[in-house]
Parts: structure tokens; sequence; C-alpha cells
């Protein structure tokens, strides 16, 4: 609240002048910005699906920084949103529209700050890029695995509050598997160090995993102590066509029966998913030389010099070729070949974007239920919206399917956006008679706060609204996400 004699910031009219030179003071004349051009980019999300106002954008380059300014913010009840990189699909990263709420943008806090070899873990600051942090590890001969199509700009900080997936949790598993330790400070001001680097610790509750998936709702993750593995000298690629996802799943369960943890990536495709990249990205072609319903892109990576990985591809793909499981393959011949293949499968989200607004449901349910999932989701979509376009992808090794939607050719983009709502709730009950998830990876921002109501049990979201309480009393960290009304 405003006090009667403060001269309000000029800048935003809604935080105190004595506030910002506070907060001035905490990070210096580059931690803030200001100017409208400087602060378009942290004011808008990667889609243009959401945009805030924000009093200020603070950009504190380190922890000490980062506990001043919540210190200050606790004691004037000023709420603050974090943002990494800013490349969150659910709205999580954005102010609201009041213009009361400070961005605390962690992209200068970036450092690196040790690499252990022999314990295989790296210390990272929340916002160093996860690409940096993957390069780190492999100039010393290890493998951060955590991969995804925005690993150019997306943040540590943001991959540990989303627990984000991406294309290797297969084989890696997500961001909670590959943590071990975290540095937090809460909303007071206070710094908790978890920072160890430690693969048994059973002493009591096991607090990090609190404050990942948590989307800057219970406090600032501020640094991370992160797994490393040793880096596969094999790769093989291959991208598949296949008649159904009935075929998808057997060729999963015979690929991993065959190849055990080597199958590292197994992305299904729709043809409409490919459509889109060929119609879009620059440079993709289509592998085949016809068109096919549904396509799988397959990694297998070893890091054991022995491993004949191409042959092994082979092998698991020529039973299924001869049986009609499989309707045509490719095998990468060279890295270039594969990052070919792959940009056919990481393309997909930009390149839905040209096809006017889009509505994303990011689901999960048991790898065996996926087919059964396809099928009735979308039979209820298209009676609901008949020209629907049904953009189908995902992680079906994880049971992840991103089963977003663009709108039929003949609609208007406000009346489709408006359904946003109403179509969640079809695609929704279908993941709930399935026993699957609302949100498998992304998490749920502001964009599907309201929709848990309905699918979790009182009971948890009476412990989700504890825990807030508990760790947030004030209520400062990111309002308006995660927690429903
Ligand atoms: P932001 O978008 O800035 O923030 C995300 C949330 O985390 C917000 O709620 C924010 O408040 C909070 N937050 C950020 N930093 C901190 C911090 N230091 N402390 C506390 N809270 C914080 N996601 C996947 O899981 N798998 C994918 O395969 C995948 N692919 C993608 C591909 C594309 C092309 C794009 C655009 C996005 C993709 N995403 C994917 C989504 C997104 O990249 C991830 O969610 C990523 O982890 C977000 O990181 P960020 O730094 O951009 O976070
Ligand atoms: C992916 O797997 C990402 O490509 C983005 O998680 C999904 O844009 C999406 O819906
Ligand atoms: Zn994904």
């Amino acid at each position: 609240s405003v006090e009667r004699n403060d001269t309000l910031n000029p800048l935003t009219r809604e935080l105190p002048q004595r506030v910002s030179d506070r907060i001035r003071d905490i990070v210096g004349e580059r931690g803030i910005l200001t100017d409208p051009a400087d602060t378009a980019p942290y004011l808008s999300d990667w889609r243009g699906a959401y945009k805030g106002k924000a009093a200020l954008v603070v950009r504190p380059a380190s922890t000490a920084e980062v506990s001043g300014v919540l210190a200050l913010c606790y004691q004037e009840g000023i709420p603050v949103v974090t943002q990494g990189g800013n490349t969150g699909l659910c709205g999580g990263s954005m102010p609201d529209a009041s213009g009361r709420q400070i961005v605390l943008s962690l992209n200068r806090l970036n450092r690196i700050r040790n690499i252990d070899a022999a314990n295989d873990t790296l210390v990272a600051e929340a916002g160093c890029i996860l690409a940096d942090v993957q390069n780190a590890a492999r100039e010393v001969g290890r493998l951060f695995p955590l991969s995804m199509g925005s690993e150019g700009s997306c943040t540590i900080g943001g991959n540990l509050a989303t627990n984000a997936g991406g294309i290797a949790v297969l084989r890696y598993g997500n961001m909670r598997d590959l943590t071990l330790g975290i540095e937090v400070v809460l909303p007071d001001g206070r710094i908790w160090d978890g920072l160890r680097g430690l693969r048994k610790d059973n002493t009591g509750y096991d607090l990090k995993h609190l404050f990942i998936g948590s989307e800057g709702s219970l406090g600032v993750i501020t640094a991370a102590v992160l797994k490393l593995y040793p880096l596969p000298t094999e790769k093989a690629v291959a991208f598949a066509a296949l008649p159904s996802p009935e075929a998808a799943i057997e060729l999963f369960k015979h690929l991993r029966s065959l190849c055990g943890p080597r199958l590292t990536g197994f992305e299904l495709m729709s043809r409409m998913s490919l459509d889109f990249v060929l119609r879009h990205m620059a440079g993709c072609t289509d592998p085949m030389a016809e068109p096919h319903p549904w396509y799988l892109l397959i990694e297998l990576t070893d890091s054991s010099p022995t491993a004949n990985l191409r042959e092994l591809i082979e092998t698991g793909l020529m039973g299924p070729l001869e049986d009609g499981q499989v309707l045509d393959a490719v095998i990468a011949a060279d890295e270039a070949q594969a990052a070919a293949l792959w940009k056919l499968r990481e393309g997909i989200s930009e390149a839905q974007n040209f096809e006017g607004p889009s509505i994303k449901h990011d689901i999960s349910v048991p790898v065996s239920s996926i087919p059964g999932f396809i099928d009735k989701a979308s039979a209820a979509l298209s009676k609901e919206i008949p020209g629907i376009r049904l953009v189908c992808y995902g992680h079906v090794g994880d049971g992840n399917l991103h089963f977003n939607l663009s709108k039929p050719l003949d609609s208007e983009n406000a009346d489709f956006r408006a359904q946003a709502g109403r179509i969640g709730r079809v695609v929704y009950d279908v993941v709930a008679q399935f026993t699957g998830s609302i949100s498998a990876e992304h998490g749920l921002g502001q964009s599907k706060r309201q929709d848990i109501v309905r699918y979790k049990s009182d009971l948890e979201l009476e412990l989700m609204r504890s825990i807030k309480g508990l760790l947030d009393p004030k209520a400062i960290m990111n309002p308006g996400k995660v927690l429903p009304d």
C-alpha cells in the first residue's frame, strides 16, 4: 500500500519511490530495468499468449542481492514474480495486469560455481542457461542430460521451478531426478543453503522437493547441485512411420526389451504435427516418399566403446517392418542427419504458432493407456468442435502427450480462445478416466491452476494450501499462480 506522503515512482505510479530507491541500493543501477524497450521482453511470454505489467524489473546478480530484495518486498508486502528464461508455457513467469508486482529476473545470476568430476556434480546458479550447463559438463567429458527445444533460452532455475522434463526423461528422469541439492531464498529473505552433493542423505524431510516444481510460489531458487553422467560415445537415431498409436506402444515394449537403458528418446508425432513443421520450419523435409498417419523419433545412446547402436536399431525395426507394425523407417547416417530428424520433432511447438491460436494440453497417462486416451479424447473433441485440428505429439515413452489443438480453419481467433476452458474440461475428463495428470511437465502456472480443483482431492488441495501458508505467510510469491482461488 502507498503511504500518503510518499512520492510514487514516476515509472509505474504503483511503487513508492523510496522502495524503488532501496531496491536500486541493493542491486545497483544495472540491476533495475525501467525503459519500456528493455522491460518489454519480460512482460510477454514466448507464445505471446500472456502479457503483464510490472512495477519494476529487478535483476539481482548474487544470492545476497536476491535476499535483500525479498526481505524488502516481504516487509512492504510487494508481490514478486520470479522469472528465468521466460519460456514457460503456462503463464507462470508473467506478472498480472495490476502493475503492482515486481518481476525478479535471475538472468544475471548465471555463474557455474563448481564442477566436481569425481562426484559427478556441477553447481550452477539459477540464471544459467540450460545449454551453457550442458556445454560446461561436456567440456569436462560429462553429460548433463536435461534436454528440450527451449534449451538455448530456459534457465536452470526455471527448469527446477517447473520440474522440467524434455526428450531424455525415459533414460535420465526429469529435473527432480537430476538434482541433489538447492539453495533457496525464502520470501522473508532468509537463505537456505541446501547445496549438498550427496546421493544418500536420509536426515528427515527432503525439503528440496517442495521447492522443485513449485513454480516460484514458495521461494526463489538461486543455485543447485546437478548430477552429471558419462558422456555418450555412440548414438543412433531413427525416424519410423507407423499405422497407429497402438503400433507405437508395441514397438516401445519391443525396443525396451531389446535395448534396455540405451533407449533414450521415444517421441511420437501425428501427421498433422509433421505437416506443420514441413510447412513452417526452414530446411525441414519429409524423410519419406509417402505420408503416414503417425511417426516415431527413436534415439539410442551408449557410453560403452563396444556398442553398435546402428545395428541394434536396425535389428529392432526389422521384425516390425516385416509384419506391418512399422510402415517405413529411416536411420540417420551421421550427426547432421540425426539433427535434421530431431528438428522435425523439436520444431513442432514453434511451427504450431504459425497456425494461429493454439490450446495446449500437456497431459500424461500410463504408457499402456496412450492409444486409448488418443482414441477417446480425439473422438470427444471432434464431436465438440467440428474441424478442430489435433496436433498430437510428445514424449510417449514417458506417457506424456502434448495433446494440442489449433483452431478450425474457418473459425475466428477470439471465438476459439474463448472456448479453451470448455475444451480443456473435455480433454481433462478423459485424462481423469485413465488416472492421468493434467500437467505432465509444464506446470500449472496461471492457465491450469483452477482446473486442479476438479482433478485433485480436497485433502491434496488442503495440504498444498497449508504448505503455501507456512512458507509464504504473506502470499507475496507469484500470486495468482499454481494454487486455485
Ligand atoms: P520461466 O518461464 O522464466 O519460469 C517458469 C516458472 O518458474 C515460473 O512460474 C517462474 O516464476 C518460475 N521460476 C523461474 N525461475 C525461478 C527460480 N529461480 N526460482 C523460483 N521460481 C522460478 N518444458 C518441458 O518440461 N519439456 C520440454 O520438452 C519443453 N520444451 C519446450 C520447447 C519450447 C520451444 C518452449 C518454448 C518451451 C518448452 N518447455 C518445455 C517449457 C519451458 O521451456 C520449461 O518449462 C522451462 O523449464 C522453463 O524455464 P525458464 O527459465 O524459461 O522459466
Ligand atoms: C515439447 O515437447 C515441448 O516440444 C513443448 O514440451 C510442447 O509447445 C508445446 O505444447
Ligand atoms: Zn514436451
